[in-house]
């Protein structure tokens, strides 16, 4: 928990943000002022003032992040340590995934949320029903009948999101899934409503970690998988019940590195060997975080972070998405950073699929196209 003088101090910082801001604008206007009185082209006066402004202001930014940081910091140090090995850029440099026991996660579960910075939880659940009960034979014996959506054939050596909806999805038993799999095959039960499931909400005490508001819960069962590199609009937590989930996290200021798609600018087509090896390219610059999330475990994925998450064999996992969402000017934010690709495609689809209801590819694991999400939501607003 932040202490008064934590707090005191914040306060004082923001007051003297004001002030700095204040200083910086007159001073802005003079140098402003002065290079159009000494007759230089205007263009440059205001180049000159808007590059100091940017400078300066970057710079106070940078050391309010730093003072804001430093209480979870000083209450986790391996916060610290992750920040300065997965903060920095590099070619080989990869942060762990800072681990806590159970019982420092009440301690410093608000500070993570508000500072988004991404937790393992020791074992968490380890003497839970689920990890004691669940497996891919038990589920085959205690929901063998049940007929579920499986994504097949995914594909191992790139983005599922590059890859046609149709062509990967079939409904089964679930008994013939769990067959499938112990024959090697790629499937995956993704994101089904662990309600459909009965009684296995009462077997992963969730309140031991979430609070209110819930808004999804859901179960992934199959292996080896791999779900691609993507956000999720609101806080997560990743819980493993059966088998060893790697996570691989990225920074959400790191988004315009990660090729994005243009009609779906929360997924990236980087592939799995990508993610996973010696960074290259563009995403040489980009420092990753790293850690396994073994049974019993449970990730918490701040709302807005980038995650890539491959399971070594046979897995079974449950995701809730809770609590904290972004806001609309971090939706907004996001869109203007990811450039002018995803600008044009996201205007195009806005027109094409929304406006003049033409089809689009639905993509495996994918959302419609941006656009149309964008032109759905206006027509509603407006026949409100
Ligand atoms: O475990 C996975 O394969 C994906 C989970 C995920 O992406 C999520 O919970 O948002």
């Amino acid at each position: 928990m932040p202490t008064a003088r934590d707090l005191c101090a914040k306060g004082l910082s923001s007051t003297r943000g004001t002030l700095l801001k204040r200083i910086t604008t007159s001073t802005v206007y003079a140098v402003s002022v002065a290079g159009r009185i000494q007759l230089r082209p205007i263009g440059l006066g205001w180049t000159t003032a808007w590059l100091t402004q940017r400078l300066i202001w970057s710079r106070q930014g940078n050391s309010l992040r730093r003072r804001n940081m430093s209480s979870l910091q000083r209450a986790l140090p391996a916060v610290g340590q992750a920040r300065r090995t997965g903060g920095r850029a590099s070619r080989t440099l990869r942060g762990e995934i800072p681990r806590v026991a159970p019982e420092r996660w009440h301690e410093v579960s608000e500070q993570a949320r508000s500072e988004m910075v991404p937790l393992i939880i020791d074992g968490v659940f380890a003497d839970s029903k689920a990890v004691e009960l669940w497996s891919p034979r038990s589920f085959a014996d205690r929901f063998g009948d049940f007929e579920v959506s499986v994504s097949i054939d995914l594909p191992a050596h790139s983005a599922p999101y590059l890859e046609r909806n149709e062509r990967h999805v079939e409904r089964m038993r679930l008994r013939r899934l769990v067959e499938r799999l112990e024959e090697g095959e790629l499937c995956y039960l993704n994101q089904a409503a662990l309600e459909q499931f009965p009684g296995l909400a009462e077997e992963l005490e969730l309140s031991v970690i979430t609070p209110p508001p819930i808004y999804s819960v859901n179960l992934w069962l199959g292996g080896p998988t791999r779900s691609g590199l993507h956000y999720d609009s609101a806080d997560n937590f990743l819980i493993q019940a059966f088998g060893t989930k790697e996570a691989t996290l990225v920074s959400p200021r790191y988004g315009r590195a990660l090729r994005l798609l243009a009609d779906a600018p929360s997924k990236s087509s980087l592939s799995p060997s990508e993610l996973s090896g010696p960074s290259t390219g563009v995403f040489s610059r980009v420092p990753r975080w790293r850690g396994e999330v073994l049974p019993g475990d449970a990730l918490y994925i701040p709302r807005g972070w980038w995650h890539y998450l491959a399971s070594v064999d046979l897995s079974i996992s449950v995701n809730v998405w809770h609590a904290d969402r972004l806001e609309f000017k971090d939706h907004a934010e996001k869109i203007l950073r990811a450039g002018p690709a995803v600008w044009a495609r996201t205007a195009r689809d806005f027109v094409w699929c929304g406006a003049l209801g033409r089809p689009y590819e639905q993509h495996l694991f994918s959302p419609p196209p941006l656009g149309l999400d964008y032109y759905q939501r206006l027509r509603r607003w407006w026949r409100r």
